[in-house]
C-alpha cells in the first residue's frame, strides 16, 4: 500500500498526465501555426507547446507538493527539500509531434533516496496512459502489464539515437543487433518505446545518451512489468545526459553486452 503522500503524489501525476496530454493535443492539431525553434539541428526542436504543457505541469505541483524538487526538460531544476524528485518531459517526442506523427507522449517521473519511485506516461494521439509506482506494478489503460519472456529474439527492440551520438557508433550498436538476429524499430519517443517495453510489445529499448527526463517514468514502468533497467545515474548526474536502457529479464544481458553500456559512455 501506498502511504497518503504518495498515493496523493500518484493520484496527481495521472489527472496532469491527461490534462497536459489535452493541451499538447490541441497545439498538435494546430501545430502549422506554432514557431518552431531549432535547438541545435532538425531534429532537436522545442516550440510553445513543449514550454507551456510543462508549465502546466510544474505548476501544479508546486501548489500540490511545495517541497518536492523538479527537473524538467525545458525549464530545467528546481530544488526541493523532501528527497522526492519530479522527472517531467513535457512532450517526448518533440521531432514526431510537429510532423503530424502519433509518436509522443507526455512523460512525468519522480525519483527518490530508493531510485525510480513514480512513472506516468500518456501517449495522447493513442489515448493509452501507463501508470506504475515503486511496488505497486503497472497498468496500461487500468490493466495490468508485463515485459515479454524470452530473449532479444523474442519480438521487436526499440532503437533510438540522436545527433549527439557518433554516427558509426550508432552503426556499429546496428551491425550488431542485426547480426545477433534482433529486429529493430525506431519510433521517435524513448519515453513511449520504453512504456512499449513494460506492456510487452518490445523486447528492450536502447538509446547511448538520453536524458532523466526521457526515462524516469519508463524505467518505473519496466520496473513494475518485471523487467530490467540500466540504472541512470542520481545526484548531481541526474541533470546529466546518460545511455539508456530497459529490457525484458530475458534480453537485458545480451542487449547490455551488444550496446557495450556496461563501460564509460563513448559519444
Ligand atoms: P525529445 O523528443 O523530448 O527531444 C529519440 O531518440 C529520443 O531522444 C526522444 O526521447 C527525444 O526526446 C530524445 N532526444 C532528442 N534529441 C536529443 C538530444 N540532443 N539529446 C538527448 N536526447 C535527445
Ligand atoms: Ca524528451
Amino acid at each position: 500500500m501506498l502511504n497518503d503522500l504518495n498515493a496523493e503524489r500518484l493520484s496527481l501525476a495521472v489527472d496532469l498526465a491527461r490534462r497536459a496530454g489535452d493541451l499538447a493535443l490541441e497545439y498538435f492539431h494546430r501545430r502549422d501555426a506554432l514557431v518552431v525553434e531549432t535547438k541545435r539541428h532538425v531534429t532537436d526542436l522545442v516550440s510553445e507547446a513543449d514550454r507551456e504543457v510543462e508549465t502546466l505541469i510544474r505548476s501544479a505541483l508546486d501548489k500540490a507538493f511545495p517541497d518536492d524538487a523538479q527537473l524538467g526538460e525545458e525549464h530545467g531544476l528546481s530544488e526541493g527539500r523532501s528527497g522526492f524528485t519530479w522527472v517531467i518531459d513535457p512532450i517526448d517526442g518533440t521531432a514526431p509531434f510537429l510532423n503530424g506523427l502519433p509518436g509522443w507522449c507526455v512523460s512525468i517521473g519522480a525519483c527518490d533516496d530508493a531510485g525510480p519511485a513514480l512513472g506516468v506516461i500518456y501517449a495522447p494521439v493513442l489515448d493509452e496512459l501507463f501508470v506504475a509506482f515503486r511496488g505497486q506494478g503497472a497498468t496500461l489503460n487500468g490493466a495490468p502489464i508485463r515485459a515479454l519472456d524470452g530473449d532479444l529474439r523474442a519480438g521487436l527492440l526499440g532503437i533510438g539515437a540522436n545527433d549527439r551520438v557518433a554516427s558509426k557508433r550508432v552503426g556499429r550498436m546496428l551491425t550488431e543487433l542485426m547480426d545477433a538476429g534482433a529486429g529493430w524499430m525506431r519510433y521517435g519517443s524513448g519515453a513511449l518505446m520504453l512504456a512499449w517495453v513494460a506492456a510487452g510489445r518490445l523486447t528492450g529499448y536502447a538509446e547511448p545518451r538520453m536524458s532523466a527526463w526521457d526515462c524516469m517514468a519508463g524505467y518505473v514502468l519496466i520496473l513494475e512489468a518485471g523487467g530490467r533497467v540500466l540504472p541512470f545515474p542520481d545526484g548531481p548526474g541526474l541533470t546529466l545526459p546518460a545511455p539508456v536502457m530497459g529490457a525484458s529479464s530475458g534480453a537485458y544481458d545480451e542487449l547490455r553486452d551488444i550496446c557495450a553500456f556496461g563501460s564509460a559512455p563513448d559519444w
